[in-house]
């Protein structure tokens, strides 16, 4: 393998259209941080870059609908994710912007270097504008009738009914989300990136020359380069983003998957002017090793658009890999953030305060490397419970008790070591191969597996030792073990500190000791013998059935009003006055109810309506006991004609409200009116 001399580190931009959720976590940042500590353990010169996407249509939209500005928009989104990301220790040497200054020029220079270098193809086309908006309209600013499934409220990119991807074309009766009215067809310019051009050399660099991406990664690729490349639209008609920098483009930004992988550039470049650094060494120096992180939804942008755009500037390395990963789902269901099915790092650190590991630990153990993973609440409780509290929490904990209450807290000097000890020691030593071979190839899971062994490799050797024990019957053994039990210790405060960051340092601060150096990894002479130890505590607090509940019925709560919110019908046909004055609606009074023998639904009820006391059949008797409605006021259609239900002749009809789970429910006036009042 190719030995770099730094390395470039990026995790994709989240939007700033909403916070983040353990699905982006364990998709990118949580691998993407593991990796970058890894290497900084190791001594490396590493750069991690992280910032937010502040452009594209859905913050236009969320702005328009919440009646604020895109800027404050982003401004909102950009300071909770920023600091929920730092709360969790995600250690971005630079978490910026592109709605930064500098990002802005950083982007308008690369397009307008492609530009005047004639890399770049103008292309006019028909689009749909709105003449009473003036202006053009993005695909999600179109609505209309979905082609596929007749849904009334299909946008111009996808119908989220039936799931079709469209184009604004393929709409029945489209119309302006912004004016409402029927959009017009117009002439437009644009620029084109011709990925076609680029097709052989990205064919031969990706299929040819990286065969080592991850499978799901290089699937991908193959199938987009198998297919053929066009020719991509590299700028909008849209008041929000960078403009394009070209005379006579005034309205036209750069569409925001232009921009914002440069945003990496502009980030690294900003970090560098405050760190003193040069940025080009990072970015277009051939001894730099570039790695994206990302979803796998990412994965066209970041393998072969940005690598065509890097390609077509000239000076830059092109990505050395691209770990994209697969989506890890909530509860056995699609993360949403409009369905607002998640669970938000922001909200998660205020509920679970103090336990910042346990998240990464479990976001780590589960993450969607190879396919899509679940995140279950009980599967969270139980990482905690058995494996942080009953291995690593208790082998350390142990140690430092045992250390206390034999050596008042000084490492005792290894003395004679027996057979078992030098296995453990000889194990010990080969951690470090390990974990170290699974985290350059991006297997963090396998990682995190094979550190998780290192503690119960400790606790393996405190229980077949028992020095418990042995300090009465063969106290001399005890300093050797507890020594043993102390070293592997130390070596966890190293191979947990790219995973769990916060326990390390708790670890260390038990200890007593600073920082140690990944590559004295599986030494057995961390610490000296004399050491002082610091006073020991519980690493991990076990969590309760209340707390996990707690979480589960907030899901289970979003869901119920999901279901109520998604099922609304839409509106009917509109209807005149003279319609609707046709129905004699009255109030009455239940006097009598039964069921109606041999059916489930219907009960035969008798209503004083003021104008007459009649038979009425209703279809309630699921909702309602016949005895408990004796007496209720209704409201009742009283100029329904007769209808004949189950032998039984029925005058009119009871109004009820249905909701989505099809309860039924009285209309009732909220004044006592006498029987026979007209509603109207
Ligand atoms: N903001 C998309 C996403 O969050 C996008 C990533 C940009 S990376 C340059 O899925
Ligand atoms: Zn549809």
């Amino acid at each position: 393998m190719k030995e770099f001399k730094r390395y470039t580190v990026t995790s994709a931009l989240p939007y700033a259209n909403g916070p983040v959720h353990i699905g982006h976590l364990a998709g990118v940042y949580i691998p993407a941080d593991i990796y970058v500590r890894y290497l900084r353990l190791k001594g490396k010169d590493v750069v991690f870059i992280g910032g937010s996407d502040e452009h594209g249509v859905p913050i236009t939209i969320k702005a328009r609908n919440e009646g604020v500005s895109p800027q404050d928009v982003v401004d909102k989104y950009h300071g909770i994710i920023k600091k929920s990301f730092e709360e969790l220790g995600i250690s971005f040497d630079i978490y910026s912007r592109t709605s930064s200054k500098i990002h802005h020029k950083t982007a308008s220079d690369f397009f307008r270097k492609l530009y005047d270098e004639g890399k770049f193809i103008e292309k006019t086309s028909e689009q749909y504008y709105d003449a009473e908006a003036q202006q053009f309209l993005a695909d999600r600013y179109i609505k209309g009738t979905c082609p596929h499934c007749h849904n009334e409220d299909a946008y111009g990119d996808q119908c989220e009914k039936c799931g079709t991807s469209l184009s604004p074309m393929d709409l029945i009766n489209p119309r302006s989300t912004l004016s409402g009215s029927q959009p017009i067809l117009r002439e437009t310019k644009h620029w084109y990136l011709p990925l076609d051009q680029h097709e052989a050399a990205l064919k031969k660099w990706i299929l040819e020359d990286h065969k080592e991406w991850k499978p799901n990664v290089y699937g991908q690729c193959k199938s987009w380069l198998d297919a053929g490349l066009q020719p991509r639209a590299v700028s909008r008609d849209l008041d929000w983003g960078v403009p394009v920098p070209v005379e006579g483009a005034d309205g036209k930004v750069l569409y925001v998957w232009f921009d914002a992988p440069i945003g990496y550039i502009s980030n690294t470049i900003e970090w560098a002017e405050k760190a003193g650094k040069d940025w080009k060494k990072y970015w277009q120096d051939e001894e730099a090793k570039l790695v994206h992180f990302i979803g796998k939804d990412n994965i066209v942008f970041h393998c072969i658009i940005f690598p065509a755009m890097l390609r077509a500037h000239g000076q830059y390395i092109l990505p050395d890999n691209v770990p994209g990963n697969e989506f890890l789902n909530l509860e056995n269901d699609k993360i949403s953030t409009s369905r607002n099915w998640a669970v938000w790092l922001h909200e998660y650190l205020v509920d679970f305060p103090g336990k910042q590991d346990v998240l990464r630990y479990t976001l780590a153990v589960n993450m969607p490397e190879t396919k899509d993973n679940d995140f279950t609440w009980k599967d969270f409780q139980a990482r905690n419970n058995s494996e942080l509290v009953a291995i690593l929490g208790n082998f350390v904990n142990r140690t430092a008790v045992l250390t206390q209450k034999y050596f008042e807290g000084k490492v005792p000097a290894l003395g004679s070591i027996e057979p078992f000890d030098r296995e453990t020691l000889n194990d010990l030593a080969h951690y470090k191969d390990k974990v170290e071979k699974a985290l350059e190839t991006f297997h963090f899971r396998e990682a995190l597996k094979e550190a998780m062994n290192l503690a119960r490799l400790g606790n393996k050797y405190l229980a077949d030792t028992e020095p418990w024990k042995l300090i009465k019957t063969n106290p001399e053994r005890v300093p050797t073990i507890m020594n043993i039990c102390l070293q592997i210790t130390a070596n966890l405060s190293i191979v947990m500190e790219p995973f769990m960051p916060f326990t390390a340092e708790k670890i260390r601060h038990l200890l007593n000791i600073g920082a140690i150096n990944w590559n004295q990894l599986g030494s057995h002479q961390l610490i000296a013998a004399g050491h002082q130890v610091g006073e020991s505590f519980l690493l991990f607090d076990k969590i309760e059935d209340a707390e996990i509940d707690a979480q589960i019925h907030k899901l289970q709560e979003t869901k119920k009003n999901n279901q109520t919110q998604t099922k609304v019908n839409p509106a009917k046909e509109v209807i005149s006055y003279d319609d609707f004055s046709k129905m004699d609606i009255r109030t009455g009074t239940i006097l009598e109810a039964e069921r109606v023998p041999k059916t489930k639904k219907l009960l035969k009820l008798l209503i004083d309506t003021g104008i007459d006391k009649r038979t009425v059949v209703s279809g309630i008797a699921e909702h309602y006991e016949p005895e408990k409605i004796i007496g209720k006021k209704v409201s009742i259609l009283v100029n329904l004609a007769p209808r004949e239900i189950k032998g039984i002749e029925s005058h009119g009809m009871i109004l009820m409200a249905e909701n989505s789970q099809g309860e039924l429910g009285f209309i009732s006036c909220d004044k006592e009116f006498n029987n026979g009042s007209e509603i109207r």
